[in-house]
């Protein structure tokens, strides 16, 4: 008989308020008008939701030239340029948005920066569809950097009128770091009053930190592209724990539990609780293991569905 494991359940783990309220949008979206429906771009970053709402008559697509004319369109959680949303209007499709009211909040600081005349850096990776819809706030004055050695590129002046704002799943260790090289060549910068880096970001890395001391390795369920999902991974590296992340059962490695008694299991803020079920399930089926769920802040944030949408009940 395989040796008995320990697998701590991280708390809070799975779906942020953003996650479920873009998630209803497209159920709600499907059940009003009936398929298909379009989606700009995944509507969040997980294989198993996207493929799923891709078998009910979901279509995702990134150039907006791919919908017909007339059709419903949705905007991921991720959120999108002004580019793209007056392309929407241009090409007359009934839009509904399911960006994050928390990325929307950074958005509307992007714009009211520039009116009062900051140049703005903005900490976030690149290429990442919420940084590009967010740089796309502003047609100019706004700078990307993703390191902290990008600080000493920078080439401001010193008595600039300047600012930051970050993408809301960043590392926040990491993060913190970037804005002190920032503030320490540039003191006078203009930092957001709260941080942009949100809650469930927060939350599931204070969750990791402290399920590390009980554990010998890390399952993350979360997809590869997933932003807030890759840095619960790379914290748990960095913690010097080997941390794997996985979309589901299917992808777990035998060979990772060999010489290990506890195993922490986390997910992403856009990774399906069934999924960890799933997972769970599958090493204790192999192990026989006992779950410990850790104590953790219990989330109670939820965001209204957009007019038009709201749910008859
Ligand atoms: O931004 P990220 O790649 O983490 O996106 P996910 O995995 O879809 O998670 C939801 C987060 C989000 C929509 C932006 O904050
Ligand atoms: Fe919103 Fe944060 Fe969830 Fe992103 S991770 S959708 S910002 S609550």
């Amino acid at each position: 008989m395989l040796s008995k494991k320990t697998i701590y359940l991280a708390q809070p783990r799975g779906f942020c308020a953003g996650v479920e309220r873009a998630i209803l949008i497209v159920e709600e979206a499907l059940k009003k008008y009936g398929a298909p429906i379009y989606v700009r771009h995944e509507i969040i970053h997980n294989a198993y939701v996207v493929k799923d709402f891709e078998s009910r008559g979901v279509v995702f697509i990134n150039q907006l030239d791919k919908v017909p004319k007339g059709a419903i369109l949705i905007f991921s959680a991720h959120g999108v340029s002004k580019a793209v949303r007056y392309e929407a209007d241009e090409r007359q499709f009934q839009v509904f948005d399911a960006t994050c009211p928390l990325v929307a909040k950074v958005h509307a600081e992007v714009v009211s920066l520039k009116e009062r005349g900051f140049q703005i850096i903005m900490i976030g990776h690149r290429g990442h569809p919420e940084v590009e819809g967010t740089m796309g706030q502003v047609d100019s004055s706004i700078h990307l950097i993703e390191h902290v050695p990008d600080v000493d590129q920078l080439t401001f002046d010193k008595d600039e009128l300047l600012a930051y704002v970050t993408q809301t799943t960043l590392s926040v260790d990491e993060t913190q770091e970037i804005t002190a090289a920032l503030i320490k060549k540039y003191p006078q910068i203009h930092a957001p009053k709260r941080q942009d880096i949100c809650y469930a970001t927060q939350n599931r890395q204070d969750a990791v930190k402290a399920m590390i001391p009980h554990v010998d390795i890390v399952i993350v369920v979360g997809s590869q592209n997933s932003s807030n999902s890759k840095r619960l991974q790379e914290l748990a590296s960095s913690l010097q724990v080997p941390a794997f992340l996985v979309d589901d059962p299917s992808q777990i490695k035998s060979e990772w539990f060999k010489s290990v008694k506890n195993i922490g299991v986390t997910a992403g803020a856009s990774a399906p609780e069934s999924l960890t079920s799933e997972i769970i399930d599958a090493i204790n089926s192999r192990y026989r293991g006992s779950v410990v769920p850790m104590p953790g802040i219990e989330e109670t944030i939820s965001f209204s569905l957009p007019k038009g949408l709201l749910k008859a009940a």
